[in-house]
């Protein structure tokens, strides 16, 4: 063997090894996002629809930096320690539902990850108005009024202290709104008041502060115009039927 086919076979070798020990950890890139039937690492799924689609209540900067940076990063570390952990195989919510058992990355990354899984479906370019239909008298029941109900919601969201999130949830067939700290979620059994999510909003600053600096008030009311409630009503149906959501 002379010494250029040395040193090339070498270099197969040592590709090849390097490639079966990233196979072995399900972390060759692009291919677990093809293989379905066995999970490999959680996904990232597309954002339902362009960065600019929510303009101007939403920039698209925000919306781009906030997806391609910030839950990339949350899902990249939410994915190294499920695999550590030996834990992807598992539904996020149901990895969630018992983060007291795991160690803080899955709180705060898988809370990272799921949170804005929902969240991006949380809003949409024909959003805004108002809920309908069982949603809408639910609503009504509870808060006397949608305006009434969206009030409150602002007023919780804007007092998060720091880092966090505001909900919608419901527990015992009964609607409350609740806030949590940094990425938790009140499907955690470490939240407060736990539930079962309908409605979020992120109020990290890095939701709102290309646009709206420090004004997180503006970021909320301009929140409502771009809000699903056909996504909220969906979660409130699966939540009736006892069905589970895919998030
Ligand atoms: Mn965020």
């Amino acid at each position: 063997m002379d010494k250029r086919s040395f040193l090339k076979t070498s270099l197969l070798g040592v590709a090849g090894l390097f490639a079966s020990s990233l196979r072995s950890h399900g972390m060759i890139p692009g291919m677990a996002r093809k293989n379905y039937r066995r999970k490999e690492e959680f996904l990232q799924p597309e954002l339902p629809y362009a960065f600019d689609a929510l303009e101007p209540y939403i920039d698209s900067a925000t919306m781009e930096l906030h997806y391609t940076k910030h839950y990339t990063a949350y899902t990249q570390k939410f994915n190294e320690a499920a695999i550590q952990l030996g834990i992807l195989q598992q539904p996020a919510r149901d990895i969630l539902k018992e983060v007291s058992k795991y160690p803080e990355s899955i709180r705060q990354n898988g809370g990272g990850y799921l949170n804005h899984l929902i969240f991006w479906n949380m809003m949409s370019p024909s959003g805004g108005g108002m809920p309908s239909g069982v949603l809408l008298d639910a609503i009504n029941r509870e808060f006397g009024s949608v305006d009434a109900f969206r009030e409150k919601f602002t007023e919780a969201a804007k007092n998060v202290f720091g880092s966090g999130w505001a909900w919608l949830i419901i527990r015992d067939d009964k609607l409350r709104i609740t806030t949590t700290q940094n990425q938790d979620n009140p499907l955690m059994d470490i939240a407060s008041e736990q539930g079962f999510p309908l409605l979020c909003l992120d109020v990290w600053e890095h939701a709102y502060y290309l646009n709206n600096q420090n004004r997180r008030y503006d970021y909320i009311s301009a929140f409502w115009h771009v809000v699903n409630w056909e996504f909220v009503a969906r979660r409130y149906d699966s939540y009736q039927k006892r069905m589970a959501m895919s998030f």
